[in-house]
């Protein structure tokens, strides 16, 4: 199945977070990673007294159930040493599964999709980079719309 994984970070070197999350994503899907966005960088969502995040998306290619591909991104999150301070505060490693091939699922520890979707521009950008605008998200439409009406000002990519 093909999978959507959001990563974001705003501690311990944010960059060097995703890169190193990249490569564990590599080592469990079978495939790897298909295909990385670029490296985005935005001022926080929610408490204003945070450092900037930066966020990717990747899409992999798993056999793994939806919860088991879960459990391997809450592994990689602790691996990385996942600190959390506070709701909607700072975190060194947050990987989101936020597409299961056309599926929508929810269950107690898992809806897809991810409902922050249409909201985020530092989801919906990377999203759009990797996977275009006609890329379905089900139950809400084509990914090109939501790109169209997001406030997408104040999310930059980042130069390498
Ligand atoms: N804000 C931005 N810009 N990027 C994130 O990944 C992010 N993640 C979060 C909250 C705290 C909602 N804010 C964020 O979990």
């Amino acid at each position: 199945m093909r999978a959507v994984v959001g990563l974001g970070s705003n501690l311990q070197q944010p960059e060097r977070q995703l890169r190193q999350a990249l490569d564990a994503l590599r080592a469990i899907a079978e495939e790897g990673v298909v295909k990385a966005s670029s490296l985005y960088r935005s001022p926080p969502m929610g408490p204003q007294d945070q450092p900037d995040y930066i966020n990717a998306v990747a899409v992999i290619e798993t056999v793994l159930e939806p919860l088991e591909l879960l459990d391997q991104l809450q592994q990689i999150e602790q691996q990385q040493g996942r600190e959390r301070k506070r709701h909607w505060g700072e975190r060194t490693l947050d990987l989101d599964l936020l597409l299961y091939g056309d599926q929508s699922i929810d269950h107690p520890r898992l809806q897809v999709p991810h409902p922050g979707i249409t909201e985020r521009s530092f989801v919906l950008l990377p999203m759009q980079e990797v996977l275009g605008d006609m890329q379905e998200i089900p139950g809400q439409g084509e990914l090109g719309q939501w790109v169209e009406r997001c406030n997408c000002d104040e999310i930059e990519r980042v130069v390498e």
